[in-house]
């Protein structure tokens, strides 16, 4: 595939705790390292995206009394599924992986920094109050095509996708360069078929 410049790669998350004996592995989370370090070389632009939380984040069940992983409050208003203490900012678990190339990275956006909110999306806040200026950077360099890959598949990428469609930008995800949560069975399909629903396209890296 010839690529112009309007396109970007924006590899999502690929930190320590999301990665196989981490605070909040996905599964397999590891083997799409070795493709995100081959994907770089062949994008003009590279971003990357770290989950990046404050200790006393409302999305970890350890700061809600009698709560557990898998349970689901109300929080600030919006239904949020709470989860093990995963990605503390400056913490090992929200480093990227060491096998993790990100020499050819130009920028690195962080999510989920508001403790009263969690961010599944690279662009916004679940609730959309809050940017996190992915979008104005690419809006500013006229880029308006993104190629997504990276963890987690039913979380992140798809929110991102989701957000990306509504943000008119070309969106491709990467399918084997992702993988999922699949904290319920099925959620990996389901998010498969959200992501196509809006006109996101789903392809191989062998296809690029
Ligand atoms: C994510 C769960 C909790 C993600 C972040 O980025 O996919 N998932 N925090
Ligand atoms: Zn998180």
């Amino acid at each position: 595939m010839q690529f112009n410049r309007m396109n970007a790669l924006i590899i999502v998350d690929l930190q320590n705790d999301f990665l196989p004996g981490g605070a909040l592995a996905v599964p397999h989370g590891n083997e799409v390292i070795p493709l995100a370090n081959e994907l770089q070389q062949r994008f003009e632009l590279v971003l990357a995206t770290q989950d990046w939380h404050p200790p006393n984040h409302g999305s970890f069940a350890a700061n809600h009394r009698g709560k557990k992983p898998g349970d689901r409050i109300m929080l600030d208003g919006i239904e949020q599924i709470l989860w093990p203490v995963h990605c503390v900012q400056n913490t090992k678990g929200a480093e990227f992986a060491p096998s993790f190339d990100t020499s050819r990275i130009a920028h690195i956006f962080h999510k989920g920094i508001d403790p009263k909110i969690d961010s599944y999306s690279t662009f916004f806040d679940n609730a959309h109050r809050r940017e996190t200026g992915l979008a104005d950077y690419l809006k500013k360099r006229a880029i308006n095509e993104i190629y997504l890959m990276g963890l987690a598949l039913d979380y992140c990428v798809k929110y991102s996708t989701l957000d990306a469609r509504q943000l008119g930008l070309n969106t491709y995800v990467i399918v084997d360069g992702c993988r999922g949560i699949e904290l319920e069975a099925g959620d990996i399909e389901r998010a498969i078929d959200e992501m196509k629903r809006v006109g996101a396209v789903l392809l191989q890296s062998s296809e690029l």
